[in-house]
């Protein structure tokens, strides 16, 4: 599917500082992987949405993190190959289609619309590839075939074909989660731990046959539609290859959805790691608490700017607490936010040495290379007499996406 218009992205002065980002695997903060693939590019795959509510500003924030962490690399000289998918075919979907009466295709294509407009205006850089699980299930039966053929999954009745757990000796390496940590969320997120006949309570499903009303797709599995999990393993593996440097969500995916993403694909492939770095953005709260539908405290992105508060504010609102936080949004952060704006355009309209706004531009590169960390780049840009030539100004466009 069609992604959304690209930001203008302006050079950014001063030196490349290497990226380094806390991997959820190896528990530590250590460097991106940038050895280019075979197209002289770094791989990252994101997450993407699952269509049947409108995204709210918690959504938002995981690909701001991301965004952010696309800029640095471009920042850096790099290129990037990104990947996101839309979870288009989908339980959550059909039955929220089937309470309001209408057909689950059409309210998939309406979400993503609404989630293309706000990324837009976030000025968040596009996925170069956006693709839906529907158009994506030729290469989900292609990875189950292989599973099926590596004896890493079997089929059980009514068409279904799970994947097991004990496929890949590293499997648990990603979240590092106890295996009772594991049965506890994988029942909570999704998972079906009682389902007869599995041959260990964590197989997956990688490819649920058809049942009556519900979509299907004729092929080599016989009818039926693909697993979660393993239609982010296809989607990403196609494109950016087995292994690849940067697979990234909210800290929601990282057990089960990442885990067996990674276990699919390296089953699939014999790879030992499919991505270098498991990336996890923290969950957003509203006034302390996690922003959801049934308590019905959610905050649009559309509704903010709508209001008539600036994509620059709103960025400067999240970015104030570290990505890997559970953050808070208030009226109040973003009131802040939009204030620090106006002191910024005050100060950086005056005209300082070459030296101290390199210097000031520097200081923002290390603080965002080193974890991205955003409170101190913001606090060094506090902390400016004036700007140069527009370069500091120039460097919060092209790291931060903030606009002065
Ligand atoms: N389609 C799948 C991924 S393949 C999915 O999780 N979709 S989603 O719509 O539920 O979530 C999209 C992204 O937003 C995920 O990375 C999820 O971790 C993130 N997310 C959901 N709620 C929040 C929140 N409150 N704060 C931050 N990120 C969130
Ligand atoms: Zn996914």
């Amino acid at each position: 599917m069609h992604s959304w218009p690209a930001p203008s992205v302006p050079v950014v002065a001063g030196t490349p500082v290497a990226l380094s980002l806390y991997d959820t695997a190896d528990q530590a903060v250590k460097p991106v992987d940038i050895t280019p693939d075979p197209r002289g590019e770094v791989g990252m795959y994101v997450c993407g949405i699952t269509p049947y509510d409108a995204t709210h500003l918690g959504h938002a924030a995981t690909y701001l993190t991301f965004d952010l962490i696309h800029r640095q690399l471009l920042a850096n000289g790099l290129r990037v190959h990104y990947v996101q998918n839309v979870t288009d075919v989908d339980d959550p979907l059909f039955e929220r289609a089937e309470r309001d009466g209408v057909d689950w295709r059409d309210l998939g294509a309406r979400q993503v619309d609404l989630f293309r407009s706000d990324m837009e205006l976030l000025g968040v850089i596009p996925p170069r590839e956006y693709v839906g699980a529907m158009e994506s299930v030729g290469e989900v039966i292609e990875m189950v075939a292989s599973l099926l053929d590596a004896n890493a999954a079997y089929r059980l009745d009514h068409g279904d074909i799970y994947a097991s757990v004990n496929a890949t000796p590293q499997f648990g390496y990603e979240s590092n989660f106890t295996r009772e940590d594991m049965e506890h969320f994988f029942a909570e997120r999704g998972g079906d731990p009682e389902r007869e006949g599995k041959r260990d309570p964590l197989d997956a499903l990688v490819w649920r046959g058809y049942r009556e009303g519900e979509p299907a797709w004729d092929g080599a599995l016989g009818p039926g539609r693909p697993g979660w999990h393993v239609e982010c393993s296809a989607i990403a593996t196609n494109r950016l290859g087995a292994s690849f440097a940067i697979q990234g969500g909210g800290s929601d995916l990282a057990f089960p959805h990442h885990e067996f993403s990674a276990a699919h694909a390296e089953a699939a492939y014999g790879v030992p790691r499919m991505a270098g770095h498991y990336v996890h953005a923290g969950m957003i709260a509203l006034n302390g608490t996690k922003m959801s539908k049934s308590l019905g405290n959610l905050v649009f992105v559309h509704k903010l700017t709508g209001a008539g508060h600036e994509a620059s504010a709103i960025r400067l609102a999240l970015f104030a607490v570290h990505y890997r936080a559970d953050r808070d949004f208030s009226e109040t952060a973003l009131e802040l936010a939009g204030r620090r704006l106006s002191s910024w355009r005050e100060t950086l309209s005056r005209e300082v040495t070459l030296e101290e706004a390199t210097e000031v531009v520097d200081k923002m590169r290390t603080a965002l290379a080193d974890d991205l960390d955003t409170p101190r780049a913001l606090t060094c840009v506090d902390e400016a007499r004036g700007d140069h030539d527009g370069i500091i100004a120039a460097a919060l466009d092209g790291l931060l996406g903030v606009r002065l």
